[in-house]
């Protein structure tokens, strides 16, 4: 089902209550909605989350990131086959970090995503940041929790990886995988980025193409030269996922993770400094509508005094935290 929320918006605002009691039979248009509510930073939302937060944290939150073009929907789409075939209900979530708008790119995610469209057990949703600074750090982990709350077992988050975006997203998934792929220079662009420490699977997909073998193997030494990391060695697997190989495998090392995470303890420990993550994204977003209510940034006569040397940037900053309330 594809929980796309246009219309839905226009809608007369069902109260809170009876959108998470439709929510937690699986709705999809109460998914939808809820959702919109998330992107569209509604007056609900504060009702909304205190509602469902007693109802989520359920879910494996596993996030997908990697290089544009990679093979990131191709291999989140076949990853939902897979886990249906096992059972689950699957949540999917497409982030883009660099568009304001929902946009072309992910109309496409949508389209191949048109697979899973008629079944219940799917709920698909792309998400943008809507020009919010620092917006999907709030929204993402909300989104993700009306997907817990309605009952999805897993929920996969694709992000393009665009520079720090993907560690941000890698800190709110209880499972990261990276995606790599032949070409292009990725083994090395990847040590660049930081994602020799995130990724918890690795995957090399188009290993139907020439140098996937390489890039295994870089990956293998790579990680291999760093510290080691608690007692969880990140498995490096290849996949065609354009053709459905080697997706199980993955869904067997995403539940290998999930046990490791919910033996060692890992799983509370992520969850918290995700809980904190989305505390401060709030919080420094409530701060700066109290500050700029136009959303201009900083006030703009102390920005003058400091510029005019009038005034300290720290007694500025003082003054802007006491004006806060
Ligand atoms: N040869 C080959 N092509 C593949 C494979 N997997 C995906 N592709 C192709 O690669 C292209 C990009 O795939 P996507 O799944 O859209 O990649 P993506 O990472 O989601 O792309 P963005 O969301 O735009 O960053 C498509 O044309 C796919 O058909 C594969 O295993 N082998
Ligand atoms: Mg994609």
């Amino acid at each position: 089902v594809t929980a796309s929320g246009s219309g839905d918006r226009r809608r007369t605002a069902a109260s809170v209550p009876d959108l998470v009691a439709r929510l937690r039979t699986g709705d999809p248009r109460s998914v939808a909605r809820a959702i919109s509510l998330v992107e569209d930073e509604s007056p609900l939302l504060r009702e909304l989350m205190a509602a469902l937060a007693p109802l989520a944290g359920r879910a494996h939150v596993v996030g997908l990131t990697g290089p544009p073009g990679v093979g990131k929907s191709t291999s989140t789409n076949a990853l939902v086959g897979q886990l249906r075939a096992r059972g689950h209900t699957v949540g999917v979530l497409a982030v883009d970090p660099s568009s304001p708008f929902t946009g072309g790119a992910l109309l496409g995610d949508r389209i191949r995503m048109a697979d899973h469209a008629l079944d219940r057990g799917v709920f698909i949703r792309s998400m943008a940041s809507r020009g919010h600074l620092g917006g999907l750090a709030w929204s993402t982990p909300q989104a993700i929790r009306v997907l817990d709350a309605a009952g999805c077992d897993v929920i996969l988050v694709e992000t393009v990886g665009v520079g720090q975006s993907e560690v941000e997203i890698a800190g709110q998934a209880d499972t990261t995988v990276i995606l790599l792929a032949p070409g292009g220079g990725d083994g090395i662009q990847a040590a660049k980025a930081g994602i020799l420490e995130i990724g918890d699977v690795y995957v090399v997909n188009k290993a139907d193409r020439d140098g996937a073998t390489q890039v295994r193997r870089d990956l293998r030494r790579m990680l291999g030269m760093g510290a080691a990391r608690d007692d969880w060695q990140p498995p490096i697997l290849a996949t065609v996922a354009s053709q459905g190989q080697g997706i199980d495998a993955v869904a067997d090392a995403l539940a290998t993770h999930l046990r490791w995470l919910e033996e060692t303890g890992e799983r509370s420990r992520r969850r918290a400094v995700r809980a904190a993550q989305e505390i401060e994204a709030i919080a420094i977003a409530r701060l700066r509508a109290a500050w700029s209510p136009a959303g201009a940034g900083v006030a703009a006569d102390l920005a003058t005094e400091v510029a005019d040397g009038v005034l300290d940037p720290y007694a500025a900053a003082d003054r802007l935290l006491d004006a806060r309330s």
